[in-house]
C-alpha cells in the first residue's frame, strides 16, 4: 500500500527543486495591482502625436535629443495611442520609422515628497523598438512589442519636484532580420520606377503590423523596499503552492514576510512566513479548464506582506496579491494531462486585432471574444502570433481558458535569423515572458515560434537552445513551437514536448480539392506520430470565407466550401484523438487586417466569425462539434449541458 506520508513527501521535494531552478527568474514584472501600499494613474486617453516623416526619419533625434523641445510637436495631432488606422493619410497608416508620443501628467504631490515611494513608470507595449523620456531624461529603452517595460522616475521627479512630469515616447516599428519578428527594409533604387529613397518593409507573417503604443501607459507606486518578484508551483495531489518572494530596495536584507491565502469568500485557508516557502491548503479546490469541471478558473488569492522598519522606528510595508490557481500540467507519448486528467484543446487560434483599434487593448472586444469562445465551448487558444495583453491572461485565469502562450517568434525564414544576434534576442524575450506570464494557471505550454524555417541547417541548434532556456526558466510547463515543416526534415522537433503542426490542405496544397484531406491528414498525423511518438496538436487549418459568398457544390471563399473543410478535417481528429492528437485549434478565430496583397481582400478571411465578430456558417459548424466533444468527456457540469441537437446551422 502507498504511504501517503512518504507521498507527500515525494511531492514536497520535487516542488522544492522547481522553485530553485524558477528563483532564478526572479528578476520582477509583476501586474501592477493597487493595494494599501501601492498606487496607480492610468495614462489612457489622448497624447500629443507626431510622426517623424523628414527624409532621414531622425529630425526628432536630431531636435529633440536629450532634451525634447516641443517643436517636433508643435502642431500635434490628439490621436490615440495606436495610429494606423485612425488616419485618414495613407502615408502614417503604413509608416515606417519614428513617430513621437508626449504628454504632460499631474502626479500627485506625496508622491514626489515622500521619498519612501518609488514611481514607476510602465508601458504594457509598445512596438517596436522604444525610448522614452521624463523631462528631458531618458529612463529606459526597449526592444521588442507585446511585452511590458518599465523604469523609476522618481529620481528624476524629485531633481526638480516644481517642474511638471512630461513623459515623452518614442517609437520606431522598423523590423529587421534580428528583431522578432524579423523584417527587413529594401530599397528599390530604380529611378525609373520608385521615386527617390522609396524603400518598403518586407515581413514574413501575415498580420498587419500595427504601430505605437498598444497597451496601458500607467505610473504606479511602491514602497523603497518592495515585492519585486514572486514565483509560484503548485501540486494538486497535496494542495501545495511552494513560493519564492523576491524583496528589492535598500532594506531587503532586513525585511521580514507573511503570506497568506484566502479563498473566493476571503477566508485564510493557508499562511506561512519567510521569502521562500510551501502554503499547503488541506481539502483544495484545484483550478480546472471551462468544460472541464462544474467550477472552472477557480483562484485562491496569496497576500504577500512584508514589513521593514524605517528610519524613525516606524514599520514600512508592502502589499501586493497575486490570484493562484492549483493544478499541474503533464505530457505523455499520447496525453495532455491537467491534473492529471486527459486534457483535449478544442479550441482557437487569435489575434488581438479589430476595426479602427487595430492592435490596441479594448475591454468591450476581450469581454465579447470571451462570450463568443464560451459560446462556441472553446476551451482553449494561442496567442498566435505574440503574447498578448495581460488582461486578456486574467480572463483566461477566471473563465478556465486554457493558453498556449507565444512569443513573437513567427516568420523567422531567413537564414541570417538564426545567427548569434537573433538567437540571443530570442533568449532575452522568452526570459521577459515566462518572467510575466509564468504565475497564470491558464497557461500551460510555452510556444517559442511559428512556422521557422525549421529545415534550415542551423534551426536545430537555434531551437535545442530557445527550448532549453525555456524549460531552465520554467521547468514545469512544455515547450513547443508551431511547425509547417516536412516531418522528416524537421531540424527543431526533436526538442518540442509537442508537436503543433499546421497543414492547409485543400487550401494552399490543392485548392479546391475537398477530397484529398482525409488521405493527407491521415499521412500527416502518422508520419509525426510515427518518427516522433510524440502527442500532436493541429494548431492551424481553415479556409478564407467572404461573408455571404455562397455556393453549392462548395467552391472556394464561399461559407459552404469552409464548413466541409472542417468537417473533412474534424472525420480526421475524431479517428486520431482516440490515439495520440491531443487537440485541434482552427485558423482563425475572427478575420483579422493583414498587409496588402493579391491573396488577401482587406485582410484574412479565415475567420469562423467576422472581423465584427458576427458568426459565419464554418461558426456552427464548430459549435455543434465544441459541445459535442465537450459532452462526451462526461466531465461537463450540469450547468451547462448542451443539448446537442438543438444546435444546428441556420
Ligand atoms: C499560416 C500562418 C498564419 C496565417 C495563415 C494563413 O500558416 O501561421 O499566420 O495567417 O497561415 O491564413 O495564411
Amino acid at each position: 500500500m502507498a504511504c501517503p506520508v512518504k507521498h507527500l513527501q515525494l511531492h514536497l521535494i520535487l516542488l522544492f527543486a522547481l522553485w530553485d531552478v524558477c528563483s532564478m527568474i526572479n528578476s520582477g514584472m509583476l501586474f501592477p495591482r493597487e493595494s494599501s501600499s501601492r498606487e496607480i494613474k492610468e495614462l489612457n486617453g489622448l497624447w500629443s502625436f507626431r510622426a517623424d516623416l523628414s527624409p532621414n526619419r531622425n529630425l526628432g533625434f536630431e531636435q529633440a535629443e536629450p532634451i525634447i523641445t516641443t517643436s517636433l510637436l508643435s502642431q500635434p495631432n490628439s490621436d490615440p495611442l495606436i495610429y494606423n488606422d485612425i488616419t485618414q493619410d495613407p502615408k502614417l497608416r503604413d509608416f515606417i520609422g519614428w513617430v513621437w508620443y508626449d504628454r504632460e501628467v499631474v502626479v500627485p504631490s506625496r508622491w514626489v515628497a515622500d521619498k519612501n515611494i518609488r514611481v514607476v513608470l510602465r508601458v504594457g507595449s509598445a512596438h517596436y523598438y522604444s525610448v522614452v523620456w521624463v523631462n528631458g531624461v531618458k529612463v529606459t529603452e526597449h526592444h521588442g512589442g507585446h511585452l511590458p517595460f518599465e523604469a523609476e522616475i522618481g529620481g528624476v521627479l524629485r531633481g526638480d519636484p516644481t517642474a511638471p512630469c512630461r513623459i515623452t515616447i518614442a517609437v520606431n516599428n522598423t523590423l529587421t532580420l534580428q528583431t522578432l519578428p524579423p523584417g527587413n527594409i529594401q530599397y528599390l533604387n530604380d529611378p525609373a520606377r520608385y521615386p527617390k529613397g522609396y524603400f518598403v518593409q518586407n515581413t514574413y507573417f501575415d498580420f498587419f503590423n500595427y504601430a505605437g503604443i498598444h497597451r496601458s501607459v500607467l505610473l504606479y507606486t511602491t514602497p523603497q523596499t518592495y515585492v519585486n518578484d514572486i514565483t509560484v508551483v503548485t501540486d494538486f495531489a497535496d494542495g501545495a503552492i511552494a513560493y519564492d518572494v523576491a524583496v528589492s530596495g535598500s532594506a531587503s536584507s532586513n525585511a521580514s514576510l507573511k503570506v497568506t491565502l484566502t479563498d473566493g469568500r476571503g477566508r485564510c485557508v493557508a499562511t506561512a512566513t519567510g521569502p521562500k516557502g510551501v502554503l499547503k491548503v488541506v481539502d483544495a479546490t484545484l483550478w480546472w479548464p471551462y468544460l472541464m469541471h462544474e467550477r472552472p478558473g477557480f483562484l485562491y488569492n496569496m497576500e504577500v506582506c512584508l514589513q521593514v522598519a524605517g528610519a524613525r522606528g516606524e514599520v514600512l510595508e508592502d502589499r501586493y496579491t497575486l490570484p493562484v490557481g492549483i493544478r499541474t500540467v503533464k505530457v505523455t507519448s499520447t496525453q495532455f494531462l491537467i491534473n492529471n486528467k486527459p486534457f483535449y484543446f478544442h479550441g482557437v487560434n487569435k489575434h488581438e486585432d479589430s476595426d479602427i483599434r487595430g492592435k490596441g487593448f479594448d475591454w468591450p472586444l476581450v469581454v465579447k471574444d470571451f462570450n463568443l469562445m464560451k459560446w462556441l465551448g472553446a476551451n482553449s487558444f494561442r496567442t498566435s502570433h505574440y503574447p498578448y495583453d495581460e488582461e486578456i491572461l486574467h480572463m483566461c485565469d477566471r473563465h478556465g481558458i486554457v493558453v498556449i502562450d507565444e512569443s513573437p517568434g513567427v516568420g523567422i525564414r531567413d537564414i541570417r535569423s538564426f545567427g548569434n544576434a537573433s538567437l540571443a534576442h530570442h533568449l532575452d524575450v522568452m526570459g521577459e515572458l515566462v518572467t510575466r506570464d509564468k504565475n497564470h494557471p491558464s497557461v500551460v505550454m510555452w510556444s517559442v515560434a511559428n512556422e521557422p524555417a525549421s529545415e534550415m541547417p542551423p534551426a536545430g541548434l537555434y531551437f535545442e537552445t530557445v527550448i532549453a532556456h525555456t524549460k531552465a526558466l520554467d521547468p514545469t510547463r512544455p515547450v513547443t513551437y508551431v511547425t509547417n515543416s516536412n516531418y522528416a526534415r524537421d531540424k527543431g522537433a526533436p526538442f518540442v514536448d509537442v508537436i503543433c503542426v499546421n497543414s492547409y490542405l485543400s487550401w494552399y496544397h490543392d485548392p479546391g480539392a475537398l477530397e484529398v484531406i482525409s488521405l493527407q491528414l491521415n499521412t500527416q498525423f502518422e508520419e509525426w506520430y510515427g518518427k516522433y511518438k510524440k502527442p500532436i496538436i493541429q494548431s492551424e487549418y481553415g479556409a478564407d470565407v467572404v461573408p455571404g459568398l455562397h455556393s453549392d457544390p462548395p467552391v472556394m471563399f464561399s461559407e459552404e466550401y469552409q464548413v466541409m473543410v472542417l468537417r473533412s478535417y474534424h472525420e480526421v481528429f475524431d479517428q486520431k484523438r482516440k490515439q495520440y492528437v491531443i487537440g485541434e485549434l482552427i485558423w482563425n478565430f475572427a478575420d483579422f487586417m493583414t498587409a496588402q496583397g493579391v491573396t488577401r481582400v482587406v485582410g484574412n478571411k479565415k475567420g469562423i466569425f467576422t472581423r465584427q465578430r458576427q458568426p459565419k456558417a464554418g461558426a456552427y459548424t464548430l459549435r455543434e462539434r465544441y459541445w459535442r466533444i465537450a459532452n462526451e468527456t462526461g466531465l461537463l457540469p450540469p450547468w451547462t449541458k448542451y443539448p446537442c441537437s438543438q444546435l444546428r446551422s441556420p
